[in-house]
């Protein structure tokens, strides 16, 4: 164990012991605004598996009719609802206050061309939409889990989709290299097969135009390919209406640019009609039972930039309403708008164009992983805190923009530690780890931890690579790899709160929660580079202005500078990490950091 290893250790040591479990009672957490909670987003089926009755999700075979194989990372585990409720303790330890966890409907068990099939245990190949997928349990088992959690003053939030579908819909032309995409242009809706093509649903406009009286128009659905559903799955989706290729898009797969990212196939997956009102009102009908029927407290929106806009600006205030009329005046919504690159723009753009209140913010995961990596300065966090104001209701709508590190889909965060610092050993991949958790725990929106985070999980890549088990896995990928922080690997159990991460996680989650400038404060920029070194804000409770200051060094070596504080802000105390006690001169304070070290200074009222 190194210089920097106990550096980060020392940190965590000086905040004390394990901090109080939230006390909120079943009332109080209704009350509770979405910037004030603390999100752990879990795979149901990686996380624990509390019944293996259940495995097998009550199908017979062998793994294409199962779906289960534990030693394949793209079949199912054997994690379920069950598991999740049994080892709520493990989740509310670590600070966290709300659950989001991956889709828990009913899913088609196994997809794929053949040698190279995979299972839907991700949960995002749905087929009934009102029920839970039996792999996972039962909607009695669902009810128990939300149940338990909100006896504990904890939230969930439903992963939903909206996009597609699994793939059921099949085109009857034959396409040797997959279905390539079919435009509106090339393949209006007036014609069969092309603009050559016999004349198809007369009268109807254009998809843009809402009317019912223009939907009843749209008749055939057979304008690009000629799609239709396989002998013996004519009823596999619930509700029946979804059944109907009348109700998809039809077009061919995706090619993620342009027309197509809105009406294309994810891979074969059937893409929703989401301009038909028939499908917006079916929606609104299956998500809002879930609403009634179990009091959850959000939905996290799959694949939202791939459903117009349109949809979405009706969509979200009938959930809300949904949910006020069921006492659930905090309803959150967050929407995935996917991407790689640093977009504030983007996303923010959706909170506009969309009406969904809030988006995974992708623009502080690429600015985080860039500057507690060391890769480059913080000079992209500075920029993520200026680009707030685009937001729907500027730097306030900021708030609630849930805020991560990694994910089941890019790769989680300390693979992309490795990625950008492959010189980094394991002791500096652990502190740089911890700079990055201090930086979501204590940063504007609402933090999310990818499960396995908080046990030092890596992962070679992102996808399947990147969705291990916290419970005692066989996969060959994830067992290679030893985790940071511990000795463990992925081969056994690991429910650890003990684990270096799990308890700063722990720590810092709750010096959050007892500090309201740092969930709903403003924030300043106070000092910034282009190179590693010191980024610093500071952050302001909204109702007294008392100012706290956020001090993060990126760079391998001790860092000391004079920042500007508040003129009133004379005296700090420590919330986390070492403060100067006393400001040098009104409106100047000296911050001081070891390598790779934070701290969390509140100014004395
Ligand atoms: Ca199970
Ligand atoms: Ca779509
Ligand atoms: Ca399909």
């Amino acid at each position: 164990m190194g210089i920097r290893h106990l550096t980060a250790l020392a940190a965590l040591a000086l905040l004390g012991g394990t901090p109080p479990a939230p006390a909120d009672t079943p009332a109080d957490y209704r009350a509770r605004a979405p910037q004030e909670e603390v999100v752990y987003f879990v795979l149901p089926d990686r996380f624990a598996n509390g019944d293996p009755r259940n495995d097998r999700g009550g199908l017979k075979g062998d793994r294409l009719k199962t779906g289960f194989d534990p030693s394949a990372k793209g079949f199912y585990h054997g994690g379920d609802l069950k598991g999740l409720t049994a080892r709520l303790d493990y989740i509310q330890g670590l600070g966290a206050t709300a659950v989001w966890f991956a889709p828990v409907f009913r899913n088609k068990p196994v997809q794929g061309p053949p040698g190279d099939e995979s299972a839907g245990y991700h949960g995002y190949w749905i087929t009934d939409f009102t029920r839970v997928d039996p792999h996972f349990g039962s909607n009695a088992e669902f009810k128990a889990f939300v149940d338990a959690a909100h006896a504990r003053g904890m939230k969930v939030y439903m992963d939903i989709v909206v996009n597609h579908t699994a793939d059921v819909i099949q085109y009857r032309e034959v396409a040797k290299d997959g279905y390539p995409y079919r435009s509106k242009a090339d393949y209006p809706f007036s014609r069969k097969g092309g603009v050559t093509g016999p004349a198809i649903n007369p009268g109807f406009g254009d998809d843009s135009d809402p009317a019912p009286a223009n939907w009843a128009r749209m008749v055939d659905p057979a304008f690009a390919y000629s799609p239709y559903v396989p002998k013996g799955e004519e009823a596999a989706k619930v509700p029946a209406w979804l059944n109907d290729p009348l109700f998809y898009h039809n077009r061919g797969n995706t090619d993620w640019v342009g027309e197509s990212s809105g009406y294309g196939d994810f891979m074969g997956l059937d893409d929703i009609a989401t301009e038909n009102p028939r499908v917006l009102a079916g929606f609104i009908e299956i998500y809002g039972s879930w609403i009634d029927r179990f009091g959850i407290d959000g939905f996290r929106i799959d694949t939202a930039k791939h459903v117009n806009p349109e949809f979405w600006q009706a969509f979200v205030p009938a959930m809300l309403e949904r949910a006020r009329a069921r006492g659930i005046p905090n309803f959150h919504i967050f929407g995935e708008i996917a991407t790689s690159d640093f977009d504030p723009a983007l996303l923010a753009g959706w909170t506009r164009k969309a009406g969904l209140p809030s988006n995974l913010d992708f623009g502080f995961a690429v600015a985080a992983v860039q500057a507690a990596s060391g890769a480059r300065g913080s000079d992209l966090l500075a920029r993520w805190v200026d680009d707030d104001v685009l937001y729907e209701g500027g730097a306030r709508g900021a708030l609630i923009q849930p805020t991560f590190l990694g994910n089941h889909d890019a790769g989680r965060f300390a693979m992309f530690l490795k990625q950008l610092n492959p010189k980094a050993d394991a002791e500096e991949l652990l502190a740089r780890d911890m700079l990055g958790h201090a930086m979501l725990l204590t940063l504007r929106g609402v933090p999310v931890i990818y499960y396995g985070e908080e046990q030092g999980m890596i992962g070679h890549g992102g996808d399947q690579l990147a969705r291990q088990s916290l419970f005692a896995s066989k996969v060959p990928q994830y067992n290679d790899q030893p985790l940071l922080g511990s000795a463990a690997t992925t081969a056994q159990d690991n429910y650890n709160p003990q684990h270096p991460l799990y308890r700063l996680i722990a720590e810092l989650a709750a010096v959050r929660r007892e500090t309201p400038a740092l969930t709903s404060g403003r924030t300043l920029v106070r000092r910034s580079s282009d190179k590693p070194g010191l980024f610093v804000v500071s952050r302001f409770d909204p109702v007294t202005w008392r100012e706290v200051v956020l001090a993060f060094n990126t760079a391998n070596s001790a860092q000391t500078a004079r920042v500007t504080v508040a003129a009133r802000s004379l005296e700090f105390t420590p919330l986390a990490g070492q403060c100067s006690l006393k400001a040098d001169a009104p409106g100047s304070l000296t911050v001081t950091l070891a390598p790779l070290g934070f701290a969390v200074c509140a100014a004395k009222p």
